[in-house]
């Protein structure tokens, strides 16, 4: 990383509650900010530096104001003249008693006093009042660089009203919902720092390229991450040698079970590879907000996770791949989901129906004596897309989810669905190729090229 010696640093400041630390999350794309309703949430001044690789930036998140006015009652005493007011704002912070009596207000002056500039954030959804004319006034007192950000918690109602205020005070004014502001709008944030302080921009255009390359590498790496999930879950089979045919009879049902989890653990390893790349790690350890689509051996979702009964039947006059009664198999437990279909599957049975069926078991007998019991592969020609569909999905909601936003997320199954229909169709056919060969358990050659076409062919909307 290279901070230059007079590095680019923000503090985000303002009243109490008003999305401060929401903000840093989701720039720092940090999921460990403390984020919470309870107002006075931050009581230190926290720096997060930002490094994008090639460059990288300091935000600063800061408990809000407390006593604004009589800070700023304080503060006249100590100026008679705007030349002397950033004097002022430093004693103010070195002085013993206001250190006791204004904490709140001297730690969050404190790093603009070392030389950081200003985010002053509000909430747009709450009507502008003379309650914040002390505040602000005690910013613009520190002579520092600033901006505002209006953040429309709830509504955008007094957006206009505020902008009116604010543009008394500061040069730029900006609306920034943290929750829901995409990657293009949090680029643009970042092109609006760089204005604030012209010694800061090309560290801020090398962040901006930085984070860019980024989300590209995102995309590879995820799709790299899936290719070797398809490969092994495809190809995976428990397998133990014993004497007699009986011993082998006897265990299937542990093989059966171990093949399962040994499954269930490549797949929630993969998963949880995705959450790093987005480092989304700490969101599900902490409240379990990333929903992981229900259990891989819930046959009953395969419809729901996988192809429909006519795309399958797409794939098999394209690939020559399904006929019949295979269809039907593929479509496992269609007739269960009929219903479930269309609205949320959040908290559907998870029963683990037909499970063993899907996955061959045998009993071989072996040339030089004893017996091979076999658990594994699933030939279901569905898996693979069911795999597919299960890590596109959970791949949208972490590329979506901003890293103030603490929520649950919903379910959305369709995206494998709705990603092949856009697709063209020569690249369709070629990923519906890969699909025959993984469930074959033959090697797909060019599956990371023809998941790169399904990743990119189309961005659904969030
Ligand atoms: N819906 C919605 N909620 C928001 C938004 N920004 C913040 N919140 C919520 O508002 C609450 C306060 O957000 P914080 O980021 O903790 O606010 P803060 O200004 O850092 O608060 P303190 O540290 O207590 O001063 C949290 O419950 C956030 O989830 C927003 O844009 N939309
Ligand atoms: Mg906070």
């Amino acid at each position: 990383m290279h901070f230059s010696r007079n590095r680019a640093s923000f503090a985000v400041v303002g009243h109490p509650n008003k999305g401060k630390s929401s903000i840093v999350s989701t720039l720092a794309r940090d999921d460990s900010v403390l984020v919470s309703q309870q107002s006075g949430t931050t009581t230190h001044s926290d720096s997060y530096m930002i490094d994008t690789g090639n460059a990288g930036y300091e935000l600063i998140d800061t408990p809000g104001f407390q006593r604004p006015k009589k800070a700023l009652h304080w503060l006249k005493q100590k100026a008679d003249s705007a030349d002397q007011r950033s004097a002022a704002v430093q004693a103010f912070i070195n002085d013993i008693e206001c250190q006791n009596d204004f904490p709140d207000e001297v730690r969050l002056l404190t790093p603009l006093m070392n030389g950081a500039a200003i985010l002053y954030v509000v909430d747009g959804s709450r009507p502008y009042g003379v309650e914040y004319e002390a505040e602000m006034e005690i910013l613009r007192w520190t002579g520092r660089p600033s901006m505002a950000l209006i953040n429309p918690i709830e509504n955008e109602s007094y957006v206009d009203s505020w902008k009116n205020a604010l543009q008394q005070y500061f040069k730029i004014v900006t609306v920034f919902n943290p929750m829901q502001a995409d990657f293009n709008k949090q680029l643009s944030l970042l092109k609006a720092f760089s204005h604030l302080e012209p010694e800061w921009q090309d560290t801020l255009a090398q962040v901006v390229a930085d984070l860019t390359e980024q989300v590209a590498l995102n995309e590879q790496q995820a799709i790299i991450l899936l290719s070797e999930l398809l490969t092994d879950l495809c190809h995976y089979q428990n397998q133990q040698k014993v004497l007699t045919k009986g011993q082998a009879e006897s265990l299937k049902q542990l093989l059966a079970k171990q093949y399962n989890q040994w499954m269930a653990n490549r797949e929630k390893q993969a998963f949880t590879s995705l959450c790093q790349l987005f480092s989304h790690a700490n969101c599900e350890l902490q409240s379990e907000a990333i929903q992981y689509p229900p259990d891989l051996f819930d046959s009953e979702q395969w419809y729901v996770w996988g192809l429909n009964k006519k795309q399958l039947a797409a794939v098999s006059t394209m690939t020559g791949a399904l006929a019949g009664a295979a269809l039907d198999a593929a479509v496992a437990g269609h007739s269960f989901m009929l219903g479930a279909v269309g609205g949320s599957i959040v908290g559907f049975s998870s029963a683990w129906f037909g499970a063993d069926k899907l996955a061959s078991s045998s009993i071989k007998g072996l040339p030089l004596g004893g017996y091979m019991a076999v658990q594994g592969p699933i030939k279901n020609p569905n898996f693979p897309y069911v795999v597919i569909g299960r890590f596109l999905y959970l791949y949208e909601q972490l590329k979506h989810k901003n890293h103030a936003d603490r929520s649950q997320v919903e379910l959305n199954s369709e995206v494998l669905k709705e990603r092949i229909e856009l697709m063209q169709k020569a690249d369709s056919k070629r990923l519906h190729l890969c699909c025959k060969q993984l469930a074959n358990q033959k090697t797909a050659t060019d599956l990371v090229e023809v998941l790169t076409s399904l990743f990119t062919r189309a961005t659904i909307d969030s």
